[in-house]
C-alpha cells in the first residue's frame, strides 16, 4: 500500500517548484559538455600556440569559431578528481572535500549541479572518465571508466554495477556511447550530457588509425625545454616530471622491453607496457608495424654512443609529442561526431556545447610533462563554448573564469537558482557580452601529498600577476605575466615589484577569507617535508 504523502512534503514540493518556476525559460537549452583529461591549451589550434600548425584541431576550433574562446580559463586545483569535484559542486576543494586524487572518494550526499538540473527537469548523463571513486548520483544514465580507465579495449562500469570490456579505442567507444544515449533519450526534456574522455592522459596512447599521423614532422620545442629553474622555488629541480629524467621508456615512450635488449637506457622507474598488453594480436601487429622499425633505428643509433644528453631529451620530446598529439586527434574527431549529431538532429540551435579539460598539461615547457603546478600551462583549462543566438561567433572574452563557475553557469542557462553555498559565478553575462568581467582575481590551492614530488601551494592570479606560497619550504613566488609569460623569473624579492607584491598579498588574504580557506597545516602531510 502506498503511504499518503505527508503534508510537510507537499509544502516542500510546492516551495521547491515556486523557487524554480519563475526563472525557467520557455526553452531550457541542452548542455553538451565534452571534457577530456590533461588536454593543454597549447595542443588546441584555436588557441594559436606553437603546435597549431603541426597539430590542428578543426572540430574543437569549430566550437570556438561559432562561439567563444576563453583564454583566461583556469582550474582551482590542477589535478583530475579535484577538478571534477569543483565542476560538480561549484566550490573550491576545501569545501567539496575532494582535495586530492588519493582521497576517500567524492561525498555524494552534498549538493551538485546534476542534482539541481535533474530536479529542474533535465535528463542527466555522464559517460567516460569519472575518477571520483563513488558512483555518480543524480545522473539518469551513467557508464564510466573505472579509475583512470584504459585506452585499448577498455572496461566500463554501467549502472547495474557490472564491468564490461569493449573492443576498440576508449575515445571512440565513449563517443559511441554518448551518441547511443542521445538516440534513446526522452526528446521532450532538455539534457545535460557529460561526455568525458580519458584521452590524452598518460600514457598518451593514440587510436591505432592515427599512429604515424605525425611521422616526418618536427614538432616545435618550447623555448624553455631546458629550463634551469633559476630564481624560482628550490623544489622545482626535484620535481619528478621531467622529460629528461622521469619519462619512462616503455610506459611513456613506447619502447618495449624486448626492443631494448642489449642496451641500458637510463630510467627513473619502469612501469612496463600495460596498454600494449591489453591489445589483441591484430592490434599489436598494427602497433608494432608503426613503432618497431623506429625503435630499432633509435636503439641502433643509441648504441653507437652518438646521441648526447640534449639530443636524447630532444628525441624523447619528439616521441612524447607525437604520441600526445596523435592521441588528441581522436578527441577532436569525437567533437566532430557530436557536433554532426546535433546538426543532423536539429539540436544545434538549442544546445550549448562546451569543450574543456580537467586541467592543462606541460608539453615540454620547463622541461616537463604532467601538471599540478600553478604555472600557466597546467593552471589553465581549455574552454570553448557555442550557444547560438546568445554568444557572438568568434568572441574572445578576457574574463578570468574558473571551473567552480561551471555549475552556476549551467544553472543560469537553465533558468534555475544557484544555492548560496556555491563559490563560483555564472559566466552567462560574459557569454551575452564578451567585454564583461566577473572578478579581478582567482584563488588556487593544490593539496596533493607529493606525487611527482610537487609540493602543496596556494595562490592568486590577476589579469597580470601571479603570487603563490609554498608552505613546506616557506617560499613565495611572484610572476609578471606580461613581461614574463613563460614564468622564468620570480620577482618576489625585486624592489621594483614592492607595490605589486603588497597589493597581491592583500588580494591573496582577501580571497582566502572570502572562500573560507583552511590553514596550511590543516591538510599538510603529518610530518614536515623538506
Ligand atoms: C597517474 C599518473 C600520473 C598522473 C596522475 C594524475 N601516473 O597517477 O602521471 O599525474 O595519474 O592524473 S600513471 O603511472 O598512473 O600513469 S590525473 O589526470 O588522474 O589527475
Ligand atoms: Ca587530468
Amino acid at each position: 500500500m502506498k503511504r499518503p504523502i505527508a503534508l510537510p512534503q507537499v509544502l516542500l514540493t510546492v516551495f521547491a517548484l515556486s523557487c524554480i518556476a519563475p526563472h525557467v525559460t520557455a526553452r531550457q537549452p541542452n548542455i553538451l559538455f565534452i571534457f577530456s583529461d590533461d588536454h593543454a591549451l597549447n595542443a588546441i589550434s584555436a588557441y594559436g600556440g606553437r603546435l597549431a600548425e603541426v597539430a590542428p584541431t578543426p572540430n574543437i576550433d569549430r566550437i570556438a569559431n561559432e562561439g567563444a574562446l576563453f583564454r583566461n580559463s583556469f582550474c582551482a586545483n590542477s589535478i583530475c578528481g579535484p577538478s571534477r569535484a569543483c565542476i560538480l559542486t561549484g566550490k573550491h576543494s576545501h569545501k567539496n572535500g575532494f582535495l586530492r586524487n588519493t582521497g576517500t572518494g567524492f561525498d555524494q550526499s552534498q549538493w551538485t549541479v546534476a542534482k539541481s538540473l535533474k530536479r529542474g527537469g533535465y535528463q542527466t548523463a555522464v559517460i567516460g572518465k569519472w575518477h571520483l571513486k563513488t558512483d555518480p548520483v543524480a545522473f539518469d544514465h551513467w557508464d564510466i571508466l573505472p579509475g583512470q580507465g584504459s585506452y585499448y579495449n577498455p572496461v566500463f562500469i554501467s549502472m547495474d554495477g557490472k564491468q564490461r570490456k569493449f573492443e576498440g579505442y576508449a575515445t571512440d567507444i565513449t563517443t559511441d556511447k554518448a551518441i547511443e544515449w542521445l538516440d534513446q533519450r526522452d526528446a521532450e526534456k532538455p539534457f545535460l550530457l557529460m561526455c568525458q574522455h580519458k584521452a590524452p592522459h598518460r600514457t598518451f596512447s593514440p587510436a591505432l588509425r592515427h599512429l604515424g599521423a605525425l611521422d616526418g614532422v618536427t614538432i616545435p620545442e618550447p623555448d624553455n625545454l631546458f629550463d634551469d629553474y633559476a630564481t624560482r622555488s628550490k623544489t622545482l629541480p626535484t620535481n619528478e616530471m621531467e622529460i629528461d629524467r622521469h619519462m619512462t621508456w616503455a610506459y611513456d615512450l613506447k619502447l618495449r622491453k624486448e626492443e631494448m635488449q642489449g642496451v641500458t637506457l637510463p630510467e627513473f622507474r619502469s612501469y612496463g607496457t600495460p596498454e600494449y598488453n591489453r591489445m589483441t594480436p591484430e592490434q599489436k601487429a598494427q602497433w608494432d608495424a608503426h613503432f618497431a622499425p623506429k625503435n630499432k633505428a633509435f636503439i641502433d643509433e643509441y648504441k653507437t654512443g652518438s646521441i648526447d644528453h640534449r639530443a636524447l631529451v630532444r628525441w624523447k620530446y619528439q616521441r612524447y609529442m607525437q604520441n600526445y598529439l596523435e592521441t588528441v586527434k581522436a578527441v577532436d574527431e569525437s567533437v566532430g561526431r557530436l557536433l554532426e549529431y546535433l546538426d543532423d538532429h536539429q539540436l544545434a540551435d538549442n544546445t550549448v556545447v562546451i569543450y574543456s579539460s580537467d586541467q592543462g598539461f606541460y608539453l615540454g615547457e620547463h622541461g616537463w610533462f604532467d601538471k599540478r603546478w600553478m604555472f600557466e600551462e597546467s593552471f589553465t583549462m581549455p574552454f570553448v563554448i557555442r550557444w547560438p543566438g546568445v554568444i557572438d561567433p568568434g568572441s574572445k572574452p578576457t574574463a578570468l573564469i574558473q571551473n567552480i563557475d561551471y555549475a552556476p553557469t549551467f544553472l543560469d542557462m537553465a533558468g534555475l537558482e544557484t544555492p548560496d553555498e556555491v563559490q563560483g559565478k555564472s559566466i552567462v553575462p560574459v557569454l551575452r557580452d564578451s567585454e564583461q568581467q566577473i572578478r579581478d582575481a582567482l584563488y588556487y590551492a593544490y593539496y596533493e601529498l607529493g606525487e611527482h614530488a610537487v609540493p602543496q601551494h596556494f595562490g592568486v592570479r590577476t589579469h597580470r600577476h601571479k603570487l603563490f606560497y609554498l608552505p613546506w619550504t616557506d617560499e613565495w613566488q611572484l610572476f609578471d605575466l606580461v613581461n614574463d609569460p613563460a614564468e622564468m623569473r620570480n620577482v618576489y624579492a625585486d624592489p621594483g615589484y614592492a607595490d605589486v607584491r603588497k597589493t597581491l598579498h592583500q588580494t591573496y588574504d582577501h580571497l582566502r577569507s572570502l572562500y573560507d580557506a583552511p590553514s596550511y597545516e590543516k591538510y599538510a602531510p603529518p610530518r614536515k617535508r623538506q
